[in-house]
């Protein structure tokens, strides 16, 4: 079944919407495969934008990344990546439909909150970089209830 990495950013952890956040995921159908609070070095966070370091915004965006505390997160279901994708909606928050967790609860581009896996390959890529051990392997019993 596919997988995502989803992490509600400093800012989201400091607001008080991790609560919210996971709620529309589990709510949605899907299950939580994996979940810590980890606070990420700058090493750590470069690594995970890597492909962004050539943008202006880089040092910025990995300064906040490292601000405070994140959850990360795996998710799993049918078409997890794209449909969790438009529940977080787009990046910047001025752009993102009602509705949706960015155009719900943010404002700037710079603080929008949540990240999400763009593609299955960097879902991949990047669970592999949170969760080097794997994740808990604790079977959802509601999944029976979600496809047929
Ligand atoms: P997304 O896939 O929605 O996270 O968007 P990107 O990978 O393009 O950008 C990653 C993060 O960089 C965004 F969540 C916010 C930040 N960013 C800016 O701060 N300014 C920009 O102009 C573009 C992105």
């Amino acid at each position: 079944m596919e997988q995502t990495f989803i992490m509600i950013k400093p800012d989201g952890v400091q607001r008080g919407l991790v609560g919210e956040i996971i709620s529309r995921f589990e709510k949605k159908g899907f299950y939580l495969k994996g979940m810590k609070l980890v606070n990420v070095d700058r090493t750590f966070a470069e690594r995970h934008y890597a492909d962004l370091s050539a943008k202006p915004f880089f040092d910025g965006l990995v300064e906040y990344i490292i601000s405070g505390p994140v959850v990360a997160m795996i998710w799993e279901g049918k078409n997890v990546v794209l449909t969790g994708r438009k529940i977080i909606g787009a990046t910047n928050p001025s752009e993102s439909a009602p509705g949706t967790i960015r155009g719900d609860f943010a404002v700037e581009i710079g603080r929008n909150i949540i990240h999400g896996s763009d593609s299955v390959e960097s879902a991949r890529k990047e669970i592999a970089l949170w969760f080097p051990d794997g994740a808990e392997n604790w079977g959802s019993s509601i999944q029976s209830w979600i496809y047929e």
